[in-house]
Formats: structure tokens, C-alpha cells, sequence
């Protein structure tokens, strides 16, 4: 794979060469601080996970700055299609970490009442934050039927659809590019080109000359942004929502990153990433590299980011132990949940699945394994 030069904002001592984010003072730091809460929902999950309370999460340490680059660039009337790894989206826009913590113990106050995988949220307020697919490259084409549906209807709508390198290899994504390319749907592409599709090396998925050209076969721009760069991702996003909104049909935006953290809580990366590449990769914080520009713009020190961490942590802890403390989605619910009018076959084997808990008690939670 040879490399293609990406779009980069901020330099390295923070400069960003006159260009303006289109951010006010409060906005850049609502930024900053979320990045500061992914990464404090990151650290809480891999505890609860580890402890046994929770049986799964996904790590997103390192590519905090795609998430929550992009998310800023969306309104509040955009959908967002996101990948596993998205949550920085959903905080940006305002979910509270209780909602998301709900999902991640499957418990009553849950919106997907524990149906769903932890980490797999969905919202319809503040934003619409579609429910998140576990077969890769499903949401696509959603995406694409949702934007073109909003098109025809007149709605200010663009989506957002966001994937790894590895959903590039899926039939959803070829499809799904094709139609929003032959209708010009309003739809930002946005492949997060973390480097590994679980221990799959990006240069083992595609022989392209990257991803982003993959948009020519298409008919769409391809645009390659250092995903580790908040306000070259904002940039990037920002113009490809223009030019959607404008009519002129969808981008395909590549952001190289890098994930610090394993695929998922079940998964070890030293097998195979090396040593080397984490620690290069390092170097190149999202995080630290936001606070060289909010720095040189006078807005940041390193108490500020010890005073927010704090705050940050606080509210995810809080809600952790909320979230603990809510009891599983009643048993019945399986079965009313799902009916309108439960069928008299389907209220038998309800009746039948009571009456063995009443004998043998409600099904227990496991020891934290989760078989992924
Ligand atoms: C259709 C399908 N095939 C395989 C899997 C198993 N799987 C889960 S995540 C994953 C890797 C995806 O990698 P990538 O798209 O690069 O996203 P990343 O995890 O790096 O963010 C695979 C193969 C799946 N969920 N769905
Ligand atoms: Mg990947």
C-alpha cells in the first residue's frame, strides 16, 4: 500500500497555518473534555469487564479524535450510522454516559432492554444514532436508503456512516457506495482506517493504493485525513456535509488512526501488533495533539485537563454504579416486548419459561466471559 499524503490542520507545535474550525472558545473545549470522557468510559468498561460485571467492551483509546472530529461537524437533524467504536459520537451530541452505561449491564432502564451487545447503543434523542450492527458492514446501505429517503422528501438530512478498514472488505460496502454514488445520497463515508481489522493488517485487506480511492470507482471524491488530527477530520466532514447538503452526493473520507487498545475486551494485540508500532503510535496522541493547538490558542494547561479529567470520571463512575444498581429487564418482557397481542402458542412457552423460573430462579448473570 503506498502512502498517500493525508490532510493534516494542526502542526506540531499546535499552529493551524490560519485556518478557523468555525468553533467558538465553549464549543472547542466541549471537544476536548469528550475525548477526556471516551477515554474515561474506556478505562471504567475494561474495569467492569475485567471485574466480571460487565462481559464485553470496545476499546477506542487512540482514535478519539475521529469520532469526535467528525461528530462536530454533524447537526442535530443528520443521522449517524456508527461502527462499534463510535461512542465518542454519542457523547459529543449529549447522550449521558447513564444511558450508555444501561446498555453496557443490559439492564430494565436500557433502551434495547439487554436484547442488544454491550457497546451496541442506539439513540433517537439528541441525535439519531442508529443502532449499532455487529455484522460488519450492514449499516451501509441503511445509511444510504435512510439519506436518499430523506433527499426525496425534502428533509435536511445528511448521514453520517461510519466503518473500519476491515468494513471496506464487505459486500454492504461496495453496494451501498454504488447506489449513494448513482443517486448522489446525501452520505459522508467516513472509513476508519484504524490500521487492523481485528488481527488483520490493513495492507492484508485491499491491493487499492489505500481506501480513499476506492471512491473513484463510485464516482465520489476520496479524501485521506490524519485521523489523529480533530480539526482536519472536523474539516474534511465539514466539507463533505456542504457539499451533500448542496446536492452534489456523497465522499468517501479515509481517516488513518491507530487503535491503542485491543480489538475488544477479549482480545490481546500483543500477539500481533509490535511493540514498536504502539509505541510510535504513542507518540501521536489525538488528545495531546488537540491541547498543542487549544494551547497555543490560550485555552488550555495542564491543570485544566487534571480538573476535567476528574470531572469526567466522576460522571462516568456515578454512572457505572446508577447503572449497577438497576436489576435485569423483568422476564416477561421477552415475550411482551415483542407482541402486540401475544400469540396463544407464544404465551404457553412464556408461561412455561415462568413457571421454571419460579422453581429454579430467574437466570443468574455469568462470570463476565463473553465468547467474541
Ligand atoms: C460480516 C462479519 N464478518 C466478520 C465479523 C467478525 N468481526 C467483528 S469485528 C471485525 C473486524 C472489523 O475490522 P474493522 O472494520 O477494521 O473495524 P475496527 O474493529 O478496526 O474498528 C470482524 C472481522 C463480523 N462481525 N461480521
Ligand atoms: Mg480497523
Amino acid at each position: 500500500m503506498k502512502a498517500t499524503e493525508p490532510l493534516q490542520v494542526i502542526d506540531s507545535k499546535g499552529g493551524v497555518n490560519g485556518y478557523d474550525p468555525g468553533l467558538s472558545e465553549d464549543e472547542l473545549m466541549h471537544c476536548y473534555r469528550t475525548m477526556l470522557a471516551v477515554r474515561a468510559f474506556d478505562a471504567i468498561c475494561l474495569k467492569l469487564q475485567r471485574s466480571g460485571r460487565i462481559g464485553f467492551s470496545i476499546p477506542n483509546e487512540g482514535i478519539e479524535a475521529t469520532q469526535v472530529g467528525a461528530a462536530s461537524a454533524m447537526k442535530k437533524t443528520d443521522w449517524i450510522f456508527p461502527s462499534y467504536r463510535d461512542f465518542g459520537m454519542a457523547l459529543y451530541h449529549g447522550v449521558k454516559p447513564v444511558d450508555m452505561m444501561h446498555n453496557m449491564f443490559g439492564n430494565a432502564s436500557d433502551n434495547s432492554r439487554g436484547r442488544q451487545m454491550p457497546v451496541h447503543f442506539t439513540f433517537v434523542e439528541p441525535i439519531k444514532f442508529v443502532s449499532i450492527s455487529s455484522p460488519i458492514g450492514t449499516h451501509l446501505p441503511q445509511a444510504v436508503g435512510a439519506a436518499f429517503a430523506a433527499q426525496r422528501r425534502g428533509e435536511d438530512m445528511v448521514a453520517l456512516c461510519s466503518f473500519g478498514d476491515g468494513g471496506t472488505s464487505s459486500l454492504g460496502f461496495h453496494s451501498a457506495l454504488n447506489f449513494a454514488g448513482v443517486w448522489k445520497a446525501p452520505v459522508v463515508f467516513l472509513c476508519q482506517n484504524n490500521g487492523w481489522a481485528i488481527s488483520c493488517p490493513a495492507e492484508e485487506q485491499t491491493a487499492s493504493d489505500g481506501f480513499a480511492i476506492k471512491a473513484d470507482a463510485y464516482g465520489m471524491p476520496g479524501v485521506v485525513v490524519d485521523g489523529n488530527d480533530l480539526l482536519a477530520v472536523r474539516k474534511a466532514v465539514v466539507e463533505a456535509t456542504e457539499a451533500a447538503r448542496a446536492g452534489k452526493g456523497p465522499t468517501l473520507i479515509e481517516a488513518k488512526t491507530f487503535r491503542m487498545g485491543g480489538h475488544s475486551t477479549s482480545d490481546d494485540p500483543s500477539g500481533y501488533v509490535p511493540k514498536e508500532v504502539f509505541d510510535e503510535w504513542r507518540k501521536k496522541d489525538p488528545i495531546k495533539r488537540f491541547e498543542t493547538y487549544l494551547a497555543a490558542s490560550g485555552l488550555w494547561t495542564p491543570e485544566k485537563r487534571a480538573e476535567l479529567e476528574k470531572e469526567v470520571d466522576a460522571e462516568v463512575s456515578a454512572a457505572a454504579k446508577d447503572a449497577q444498581a438497576v436489576g435485569p429487564p423483568p422476564l416477561e418482557t421477552v415475550f411482551s416486548d415483542v407482541y402486540a397481542e401475544i400469540p396463544a402458542h407464544i404465551r404457553a412457552q412464556g408461561q412455561a419459561a415462568f413457571d421454571l423460573a419460579t422453581r429454579k430462579g430467574d437466570a443468574q448473570s455469568g462470570g463476565g466471559e463473553f465468547p467474541l
